[in-house]
């Protein structure tokens, strides 16, 4: 009914030789995806191409940015355009990851254009959310991230919205190796799930793939994917090691 994605986010690791090593290991694994079930690959920009290049024969498995500006182009040195992503024949792209929010200030309403512009070049988004260890800690998680999707895709309409993805990553379990329980990972995406059925109504909701990141591991995943309402996951760290990664994604279900 829904798509069952494992993305691996590399972020900024690995030359481009330790990547296309990754990714020829991951295939050689000879993984095999159901219908329905993808596995998306998150390079650094300058992999992109290859790695496309390298997934081409592989139906179910594609290619990610990490990143994309919110405008259409012009004078920001150093920044990559949607439609730049598009002309090389991205499929996805990460907005809204808590390091870029973080490390970038990219605030909701930015995240607001970055979609659109992914949206507008035909990229798929993967829009991250996902709450502070002090929001957690004081039980107001629900509002937090509630807010996030508003302001960021509530300014969507259901056509524009059924092409996003959305990744729970409670910023507490990245880069932590705390992970949160399946218990926890499946309250927040029913939440989340519950919103967008208010938002964009019921059909939408069951229809939209909620990944879970945050030091998701082969030793966890399992019973994380098990949940209901966890289509898969966004993984950080085990996503560079190729027999993690493959493990991973043989526990989507
Ligand atoms: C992590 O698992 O640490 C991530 O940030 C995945 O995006």
């Amino acid at each position: 009914m829904r798509k069952k994605i494992v993305a691996g986010n590399w972020k900024m690791n690995l030359t481009l030789a330790q990547g296309e090593q990754l990714i020829n290991d991951i295939l050689q694994a000879g993984l095999k995806l159901e219908e329905g079930q993808e596995v998306v690959i998150a390079t650094p920009f300058p992999y992109l191409l290859k790695a496309k290049a390298l997934l081409k024969n592989y139906p179910g498995f594609y290619v990610a940015a990490q990143n994309c500006h919110s405008e259409k182009s012009g004078a920001f040195t150093g920044e990559v355009a949607a439609e730049m992503l598009q002309s090389i024949g991205v499929d996805y792209v990460i907005l809204g990851h808590s390091e870029r929010r973080e490390y970038f200030q990219e605030s909701n309403e930015m995240l607001a254009r970055k979609i659109d512009q992914a949206l507008a070049n035909g990229i798929k988004p993967i829009f991250c959310c996902g709450e502070p260890l002090a929001i957690r800690q004081a039980e107001s998680q629900n509002d937090y991230v509630a807010a996030q999707l508003a302001e960021s895709l509530y300014h969507l309409t259901a056509e524009q919205f059924s092409q996003v993805v959305i990744a729970y990553e409670p910023i507490w379990a990245i880069g932590t190796g705390l992970t949160a329980s399946a218990a926890q990972a499946q309250d927040m995406h029913a939440f989340i799930r519950s919103q967008i059925a208010n938002k964009f109504g019921r059909e939408a909701a069951l229809h939209t793939t909620i990944l879970y990141g945050g030091s998701a591991k082969p030793g966890n995943a399992a019973e994380l994917f098990a949940s209901p309402d966890v289509d898969g996951g966004l993984i950080g760290g085990a996503s560079l090691v190729a027999a993690d990664f493959v493990s991973i994604v043989t526990k989507l279900s």
